[in-house]
């Protein structure tokens, strides 16, 4: 098994969403989510970048299932900007479901980005709103930092941690997701559709155990 080994100078470790509400007991759960805690608090200390995106909606989200008639969690509508699947509320700021998990070590982070704040669109990428337009900054900031390479870990697979690692290889950096480190939704099939899309699109698979 071929090791990875980070450099501190131009690699960055992403660690999307993982936050009470997609954790076991929260409001977007995700299967086992709190699982991908321990993995991803052992591989921080091999980043100097350890970067967090945090899911951060006000009240009313677009988003949310519960501000459209007529329809209900996972169903999609369209919108200016494309397809939205609605969701069950979740990730309300100053809530602690908005809070990471009690047990992820953040305190090695070195940037925290908010997402998902304007209440008219949604944001699943860590980059870039769910237009694929609007920047969150998070390009601009890795790219001042000097990062090339970006790991990618937490919540969940097929769509925050999917948007994200497509956005990284369309701003031009490598990209690898650390499998083990990930959870997913899996809606309708949307675990296989992320992973082809992500393979095809040159992102690089790998194990917590490669990385020393
Ligand atoms: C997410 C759906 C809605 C995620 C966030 O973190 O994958 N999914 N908001
Ligand atoms: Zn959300």
């Amino acid at each position: 098994m071929n090791r990875l080994q980070p450099d501190p100078s131009r690699d960055a470790f992403l660690v999307v969403d993982v936050q009470n509400d997609f954790c076991t007991g929260g409001a977007l759960a995700v299967p086992d989510g709190e699982l991908v805690v321990p993995v991803i608090n052992r591989l921080m200390p091999c980043f100097r970048s350890v970067v967090l995106t945090q899911d951060w909606h006000p009240r009313h989200h677009s988003s949310f299932a519960s501000g459209h008639a007529d329809q209900e969690p996972y169903q999609q509508v369209d919108t200016s900007y494309g397809p939205q699947t609605l969701w069950p509320d979740h990730c309300v700021q100053g809530t602690r479901g908005a809070e990471f998990h009690p047990l992820l070590f953040t305190t090695a982070a070195r940037l925290t980005i908010r997402k998902g704040t304007d209440p008219a669109i949604d944001s699943y990428s860590g980059f870039f709103e769910n237009d694929r337009q609007s920047p969150t900054g998070l390009g601009a900031a890795l790219k001042e930092l000097g990062v090339a390479r970006v790991f990618l870990a937490g919540l969940a697979t097929d769509f925050c941690v999917y948007y994200s690692a497509m956005d990284a290889r369309r701003l031009g950096f490598d990209v690898l997701l650390v499998e083990d480190a990930c959870r997913a939704i899996d809606l309708d099939g949307s675990l296989e559709t992320a992973l082809v899309c992500m393979q095809e699109a040159g992102v690089r698979s790998c194990g917590s155990s490669q990385i020393v």
